[in-house]
């Protein structure tokens, strides 16, 4: 989990490797962190068509991406039955100061479209075939389905074995699929405000990251069961604990990604409850029209989790934060503390100008995919069709007692068209997030027994021994070829929890 000294010196000499090819790509240098108490930082948009450059930045040598000339991805807000077109240019260093898990880094990277419900194939959503080596492109044309839950999506890369180490250097932002107000029309004028978690490093020792810990409140004590010292607090747009401007009793809709590879967040305000409108980019009213939100006091987001939410400003002296609680890892986990995430400050000023985005789907007849509770009663009488087990050693992360490569076959194949009742089973020490790609799950089981409140989710937490009945929701046509499902614990992907999927 630690930066390796290697890491370090490789990251130096490929700067210098990078200063003396200087001229291929000219970049500006990523600006120093802001400091804590920032007001928070708003990425900038874009429509399709776009183009995004993946780059080294000059001065940490870290992985970035570039776009229209700023190291700060865009916010892609696209609407149902629209095509998504990114032309993704790999700028990145022929040879990488930074380590990955089999070596230097090769800095080969494509991107992933998390959440949404598109073709696995060429030039859709395919992180199998579709890889750029240094100098190279690919062009992507993604069918934005009209079924499509609105809702809020992320795009990451994903070139196995080098996923971690690009994710935890920002190589990720978020996707908006427009219309959520036609679920929960009181959203409507509402303030928007995006929060993209990733991560800032802790280097143990040094003054630096004593003072990092402070100003998130890390407390002293050792929280859950994973040994060592913290690795990585939360950043937010960019910044540590910025302070995000909402007016006593104000209502906005803030919508939150973990971006990080391996940090989980259990989100919460501490002046109030949450309205949650979604999770995962699925709104609560796409599967249950009668109930489109729900009061929560805190959520735990795994990494690649989303939620979105109505939020309250509290009262003028009054102080809150969006803190995240202590997650309890496992044994053979990695820290994750308590800590504060952002602030809300009643006198801060706002920009007005983002309120009421209005878009083409608006306009869009409202769709709805109620799955009646006989239908899921019926599902449950067959056992799973399909059993995923997650385990670990020390020379590696598996699925089914495989280590993923990529000339693997697919390890199961499914005929489109159908729910299909699955089980993940967690046979390690450690806390893991299980994802697959296209397809959203309803986690209606845990242990053995019904949840009885289930959730719709596209990436779902497994403690350590437990397992989950997931209700897989392959009954789109859309999605036929070969995909992939793993832990997102991206460093445990880059070691092979990974398997393949035939969509048939
Ligand atoms: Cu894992």
């Amino acid at each position: 989990m630690k930066t390796h000294w290697l890491s370090r010196l490789l990251r130096t000499a490929g700067l210098l490797a990078f200063v003396s090819t200087l001229g291929v790509e000219v970049l500006s240098a990523q600006t120093t962190m802001p400091p804590i108490g920032t007001p928070l930082s708003e990425p900038p948009e874009a429509r399709t068509p776009l183009v995004l450059r993946a780059v080294n930045d000059p001065t940490s040598g870290r992985g970035a991406f570039s776009f229209e000339g700023r190291e700060v991805p865009p916010v892609i807000r696209v609407s149902p039955g629209q095509k998504l077109r990114i032309t993704y240019l790999n700028r990145m260093q022929v040879s990488s100061g930074e380590v990955c898990v089999d070596g230097p880094c090769r800095n080969m990277t494509n991107l992933h479209f998390h959440g949404l419900h598109v073709s696995p194939e060429s030039p859709q959503d395919d992180v199998l075939s579709m890889m750029a080596m240094p100098g190279e492109s690919l062009h992507y044309t993604v069918d934005i389905p009209l079924d499509q839950p609105s809702g809020l999506y992320w795009y990451h890369t994903h070139p196995h074995g080098e996923s971690y180490q690009q994710d935890l250097d920002g190589m990720s932002g978020a996707i908006v699929v427009e219309g959520i107000e036609r679920y929960v029309p009181r959203l409507r004028g509402l303030k928007e405000q995006i929060l993209i978690l990733r991560d800032a490093e802790l280097h143990q020792g040094d003054e630096a990251t004593k003072r990092l810990e402070a100003s998130v409140d890390i407390p002293r004590t050792i929280c859950g069961e994973a040994p060592g010292a913290p690795g990585r607090i939360f950043t937010v747009n960019g910044t540590v604990r910025p302070r995000i401007a909402i007016a006593p009793g104000e209502k906005q809709f803030w919508r939150i990604v973990n971006a990080s590879p391996d940090l989980y967040a259990d989100l919460m305000i501490d002046s109030e409850d949450m309205t949650l409108v979604a999770l995962d980019g699925m709104p609560l009213g796409y599967h249950n029209p009668d109930h489109p939100t729900e009061s929560v006091r805190h959520v735990l987001l795994a990494p690649a989790g989303r939620l979105e939410a109505i939020v309250t400003g509290p009262a003028f002296g009054a102080k809150a934060s969006l803190r995240s609680l202590c997650v309890n890892t496992g044994p053979d986990g990695d820290p994750n503390p308590a800590m504060v995430i952002a602030d809300l400050d009643p006198a801060g000023r706002q920009d007005t100008s983002t309120r009421s985005k209005q878009s083409v789907a608006d306009s869009q007849k409202t769709i709805y995919r109620p799955l009646s509770s006989h239908a899921i009663q019926e599902l449950e009488k067959h056992d799973a069709a399909f059993v995923v087990n997650f385990t670990e050693d020390k020379k590696g992360f598996y699925i089914n007692d495989k280590k993923y490569t990529p000339s693997d076959d697919p390890m199961v194949t499914v005929k489109t068209g159908n729910y299909v009742r699955w089980r993940v089973v967690n046979r390690t020490h450690e806390i893991h997030p299980f994802h697959i790609h296209q397809v959203h799950f309803l986690v209606y089981g845990k242990n053995g027994s019904l949840i009885r409140d289930p959730k719709w989710m596209d990436t779902v937490n497994l403690d350590p021994g437990q397992s989950l009945d997931l209700l897989m929701d392959f009954t789109d046509p859309i999605i036929r070829g070969i995909s992939v499902f793993h832990c997102h614990l991206l460093k445990h992907e880059d070691k092979g929890m990974m398997a393949k999927i035939r969509f048939e």
